[in-house]
């Protein structure tokens, strides 16, 4: 007899019965059924069963308002009652999605003032690769059309997403990557720099941006698109020389930067985005995530002011989809921006809640377990490691990690051996307290689980 309660088992038989999740073991998920998430309140979540959970991961590192924002709700139900779908096609717009598009344009680094909406990262990251081929096509240089993504990138899981991504087990699964699409390392130095220090191993993972744009021909490259900080892949912050270098090699070469603000837009590391943290001048930024906190899906791509002059000479775009720019999910990032610039919510990650999680995550760089920890903004990371010199690991520890969390009351990731973090915006300090308590105590109790 399982002691969980009926209605719990009953939706755990409907996801045995009836659904297919998202990057889910399925036999796996019969055998033990997922957690039912029921409600939230602020940066906590409560399951079927009537645990109080601290979300560590903002949702998917989405929600960065926090959950149970009334405004939200109101600007979504304002809008279904106004005009709850128009579309953009066919020389049409409405009030929604062009104020908004003026309100990232508003938010947006300077010289980037136009935005192509979509429903989702993966939809905007297919949009960046028919638009930058596009764009070649229309300035005479039509062979221009390699986009050089990185191994252990995200971005997305469509075709052209997983594609430009760098996750060995998407590209095993559909024949992918589709061609066109080439993969740098990644600047992961504590798990690949080896006896490097890190700067040096900053600047020889950016040249290999050049090495490839040299061995591909810079005549045939279109793009490099990169996260300023990989997310699903490990919380990766490159070392301090990375950037400044990727930044002196795309100088040299006529191709364009693609900057997938997914995760790090919208405030999470401190600026609205990373692209400001790192003054990356990107030509294009994909956002989603951030942008409606979450409450609703939406993505898009925002544009430089030079690459739209090329574009509007093009005669037709033939890209779109039915959601571009959906009236209430554009409401609902409205709102969401107004709230985030109303309370100072990114100036308050940057001055306050970034420094005090940073401090309070350095703390666990004693702990037997903790390899390394890093931080930038509201985005953590701990390696979990058998020894602090070699980097040796404890197969499966954070595996084992991550389901200590859940049954503690947090969530918190698991990335091969690395604990990830990325709680909302709002998260205040004594809630940052509680989530290295409890993530203390679930290092102590997966050492002991690991030495058996
Ligand atoms: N780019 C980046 C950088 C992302 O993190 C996408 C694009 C795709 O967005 P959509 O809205 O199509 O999912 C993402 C999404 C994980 C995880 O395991 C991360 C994402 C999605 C699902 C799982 O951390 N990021």
């Amino acid at each position: 007899m399982s002691d969980k309660n009926p209605q719990t088992l009953a939706w755990q038989g409907l996801s045995a019965e009836h659904h297919l999740a998202p990057f889910s073991d399925y036999q796996q998920l019969k055998d033990k059924g997922p957690r039912i998430i029921t409600k939230a309140q602020g940066v906590y979540l409560w399951d079927s069963e009537g645990n109080k959970i601290l979300d560590g991961m903002a949702g998917l590192w989405c929600v960065a308002v926090g959950y149970g924002r009334e405004e939200l709700v109101a600007a979504a139900s304002r809008q279904m009652r106004e005009l709850p779908y128009y579309n953009l096609f066919f020389q049409t717009a409405h009030p929604p999605a062009l104020e908004l598009a003026k309100a990232i344009a508003d938010i947006a680094p300077d010289g980037m003032n136009h935005v192509f909406f979509t429903g989702s990262g993966s939809e905007g990251n297919d949009t960046v690769l028919r638009l930058v081929r596009h764009y070649w096509a229309l300035k005479g240089q039509p062979s221009k059309k390699v986009i050089i993504g990185r191994v252990n990138g995200y971005h997305g899981s469509t075709v052209a997403g997983a594609s430009l991504g760098g996750m060995s087990g998407m590209h095993e699964q559909g024949d992918l990557p589709i061609p066109g699409i080439v993969h740098i390392p990644q600047p992961y130095w504590f798990g690949e720099g080896g006896d490097l220090p890190p700067d040096e191993f900053g600047v020889w993972a950016a040249e290999q941006l050049e090495k490839k744009i040299l061995e591909v021909g810079e005549a045939n490259v279109a793009a490099f698109i990169a996260e300023p900080i990989q997310g699903a892949g490990g919380v990766i912050i490159p070392p301090a020389s990375y950037w400044p270098k990727i930044k002196e090699i795309l100088d040299r070469y006529d191709i364009l930067f693609v900057a997938d603000e997914v995760i790090c837009g919208f405030g999470r590391t401190g600026e609205w985005f990373a692209s400001d943290y790192y003054r990356l001048k990107p030509d294009l930024m994909t956002i989603a995530k951030g942008l409606t906190s979450g409450y609703i899906p939406m993505g898009g791509v925002i544009v430089r002011d030079e690459v739209v002059k090329v574009i509007n000479q093009g005669g037709d775009f033939n890209h779109g989809f039915t959601y571009s720019g959906h009236p209430v999910a554009a409401a609902v990032a409205l709102e969401n921006i107004r709230i985030l610039r109303e309370e100072g919510i990114v100036d308050e990650v940057k001055t306050r809640a970034a420094p005090y999680l940073q401090k309070r995550l350095l703390e666990l760089q004693d702990h037997p377990l903790v390899g390394e920890v890093r931080s930038l903004g509201l985005l953590g990371a701990v390696e979990l490691v058998k020894d602090k010199v070699s980097r040796e690991r404890y197969p499966g520890a954070a595996m084992i990690c991550r389901q200590f969390c859940f049954d503690n009351g947090l969530v918190m990731r698991a990335v091969g051996e690395t604990m990830i973090i990325a709680p909302p915006l709002v998260i205040s300090c004594a809630e940052i307290d509680e989530l290295l308590a409890t993530a203390r105590k679930c290092l102590d109790l997966t050492l002991e689980a690991v030495q058996g």
